[in-house]
């Protein structure tokens, strides 16, 4: 008897996103956590991070993976687990980069408490969809209110004023790409969102994305792997 396993068909290219970035969040996993080692030892928690990153989306890929192939339905509940792990985070990070230059605790607070307010309004307004604007609009633009906070915090805020008068270059530099990762890079989850039934550029404009995990997918890989090199970047820098 044959065991009951999915297989991944070569020509379903949303599972493979999921496998092939579960490979990519592990192996940046790995690399992230043996280059700590070569970093000063003030670096060495940013790093850390970024391996975490990586390494809980890792292990929520391997499971969506398969929750994908098993149902063919999108893995939501468990996406939604996963960036509220990993987004407060990439919070944690803009913290560590600019604490030197004197960022307090109470940034950090209003970093998470922005990025868990955006992702818990983008789950109602996903998985209680019932398929109308009225709700994919309504719990959008809510969520997009959390979103603009933290992107004017690392473009013209607190996060970009502190980089701004740290006195490091590589940690000046290295946020200004980081807010770009925010602007351009996280803009990709909204457009998915607003493609799904019910969703703006769905209803007004008649774009559908025919699985929104693909826009997910390869955002998180953007995101994830891109933000921790950034910052492996500025910690090898830092460190010289
Ligand atoms: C690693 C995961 C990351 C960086 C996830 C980021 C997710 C977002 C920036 C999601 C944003 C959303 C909106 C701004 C409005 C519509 C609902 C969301 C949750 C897709």
């Amino acid at each position: 008897m044959l065991l009951d396993i999915q297989i991944l068909d070569p020509n379903d290219y949303v599972g493979f996103t999921f496998f092939i970035g579960y490979m990519a969040m592990l192996a940046a996993s790995v690399f992230f956590f043996f280059e700590r080692g070569s970093v000063d030892k003030k670096w060495q928690l940013s790093l850390l991070i970024s391996g975490l990153i990586t390494g809980i989306a890792a292990v929520h890929y391997f499971y969506m993976r398969d929750y994908y192939l098993a149902t063919g339905d999108n893995p939501t509940f468990f996406r939604y687990v996963d960036w509220t792990l990993t987004v407060p985070l990439m919070c944690v990070e803009f913290y560590l980069l600019t604490k030197a230059a004197g960022a307090k605790k109470s940034l950090l607070w209003k970093l998470i408490i922005a990025s868990v307010w955006m992702l818990v309004a983008g789950y109602i307004g996903e998985s209680f969809s019932d398929g109308t604007a009225a709700h994919s609009v309504k719990w959008g633009v809510i969520s997009t209110i959390g979103y603009l906070y933290i992107l004017y915090a690392a473009w013209f805020g607190e996060v970009a004023q502190l980089a701004e008068n740290s006195g490091s270059a590589a940690v000046k530099r290295g946020v200004r790409t980081l807010a770009w990762f925010v602007l351009v890079g996280w803009a990709i989850y909204p457009i998915g969102y607003m493609c799904m039934d019910g969703g703006w550029l769905n209803t007004s404009l008649g774009w559908a994305s025919e699985n929104v995990d693909l826009w997910y997918n390869i955002a998180d890989a953007i995101n994830k792997i891109g933000f921790g090199l950034v910052v492996y970047n500025i910690a090898v820098t830092e460190s010289k």
